[in-house]
């Protein structure tokens, strides 16, 4: 096989726990985004935009729901005959213990394609990056590692990697996930090695009992000890985690206003996914009038009032029901006189007649998929005392 300058490994395997249940029965990675997409989609597009055309892709979680909607790879592909967009699913050696075991456990994958420099990403980020770029600024620095970076808020900061560089944006101290962050410049988890002197690192901690095999607990922490050249690359455009209810809540409220944050489809960036965009939004009559401030996709039928929200496709929202600030993922269906505000309502879910579900900026409440909320709060029965107790919905 012909040599490559740099493949990507796009790590999709997580559990999403702080997404439950958005993501009870579906991989975080597989969440839809912004009306046409899934998370995925962004690092897959940002690798078709950058002109890397192999792409290993580590499911592990919910692998089924990433391997329906990324197939054979046929949106991502640069050039048909080329490169590959390969799932990478645990095998005979078991279980991904971390990501960076992951990585391990696909060694065989990564030297089939013999690249000069891997790139190592995630499948839970919204935004647009020109990775041939960060590699280009990794091959002339001639670090052994290159860690994406931005700042974010500092009371964000806990969430994330937390990188002090110098002058020379040469990494001199990170810590992953610090109870006590003293700075808010933040790993992004893109990172560029060497692939050789990757493979050597990964070895190593294959064996060691007490490592979690992860890249930012263990293996950055243990490279950066050893002395070798970590460098940061300052990203200045949009970057999201998206790995809790509000942030991805927050996200998706980017996406809207004339001063929108982030644009998802640009010419010069675009955005593909496995399928088409299809038949148009139909709205009845309604008192509400047309939806205001909001993006609603194809196929949604809209009797009730929605305000400053995401509506996906196939959504129904039926009359007298109100919708605001909130996101209602593809085939949701909302009965009427139902009210939803500062909420993501999941794929395929059914909000019942009068049922409320009503956050707060501070909460965003989440429906998992296809999962029924009723008009009045159901209560499961209590273990059996007598029978004119039990199976009352109260
Ligand atoms: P987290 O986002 O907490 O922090 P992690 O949970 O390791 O990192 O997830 C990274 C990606 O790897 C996700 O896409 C996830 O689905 C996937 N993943 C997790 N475990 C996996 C496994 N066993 N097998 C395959 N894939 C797996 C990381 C860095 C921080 C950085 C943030 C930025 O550790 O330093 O600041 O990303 O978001
Ligand atoms: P999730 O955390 O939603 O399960 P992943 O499966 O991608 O998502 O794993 C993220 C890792 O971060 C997990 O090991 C989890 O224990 C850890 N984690 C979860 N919540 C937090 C938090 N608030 N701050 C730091 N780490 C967290």
């Amino acid at each position: 096989m012909e040599k490559k300058d740099c493949i990507a490994m796009l790590l999709a395997g997580g559990e999403g726990r702080r997404l439950a249940p958005l993501t009870s029965t579906i991989a975080k990675p597989a969440v839809p985004f912004g009306g046409h997409y899934r998370i995925i989609d962004f690092p897959l597009s940002n690798c078709l935009n950058s002109g890397i055309d192999t792409v290993g892709v580590l499911t592990q979680y919910a692998a089924e729901s990433l391997h329906e909607h990324i197939g054979e790879g046929t949106p991502w592909k640069i050039n048909a005959q080329e490169g590959e967009i390969a799932l990478l699913p645990p095998g005979e050696q078991g279980e991904y213990r971390g990501t960076a075991d992951a990585i391990t456990k696909n060694i065989e994958f990564i030297d089939k394609h013999d690249p000069e420099h891997v790139l190592i990403l995630s499948g839970d980020h919204i935004y647009h990056m020109d990775y041939a770029e960060m590699v280009q600024s990794h091959k002339a620095s001639g670090a052994d590692a290159t860690l994406s970076v931005m700042e974010v808020p500092l009371n964000e900061a806990h969430r994330f990697g937390i990188v002090t560089t110098d002058a020379d944006l040469r990494i001199v101290d990170f810590t992953e996930k610090p109870a006590k962050p003293m700075s808010s410049l933040a790993s992004m988890g893109i990172y560029v090695f060497k692939w050789s002197y990757l493979r050597a690192y990964l070895l190593e901690d294959a064996d060691k009992a007490e490592s979690g095999h992860d890249f930012g607990k263990d293996l950055l922490p243990l490279m950066l000890g050893d002395g070798s050249q970590l460098n940061a690359y300052p990203f200045a455009g949009y970057w999201r985690d998206v790995g809790t209810a509000n942030s991805l809540w927050e996200a998706h409220m980017d996406l809207l206003g004339e001063e929108s944050e982030f644009r998802l489809n640009k010419s010069e960036w675009p955005m593909h996914t496995n399928r088409q965009a299809s038949r148009p939004a139909l709205f009845r009559r309604t008192l509400a009038l047309s939806p205001i401030d909001s993006m609603v996709h194809e196929a949604c039928v809209n009797e009730g009032s929605v305000k400053h929200s995401v509506l996906f496709r196939d959504v129904n929202v039926g009359k007298g029901s109100t919708i605001t600030d909130s996101v209602i993922m593809p085939g949701a269906s909302i009965g009427r006189n139902a009210k939803i505000q500062y909420a993501i309502i999941g794929e395929n879910a059914v909000i019942h007649d009068g049922a409320v579900i009503s956050g707060s900026p501070n909460e965003i409440l989440m429906i998992g998929p296809n999962e029924t909320v009723y008009a009045k709060p159901f209560v499961r029965p209590q273990p059996v005392h007598s029978l004119k107790e039990s199976f009352e919905p109260v």
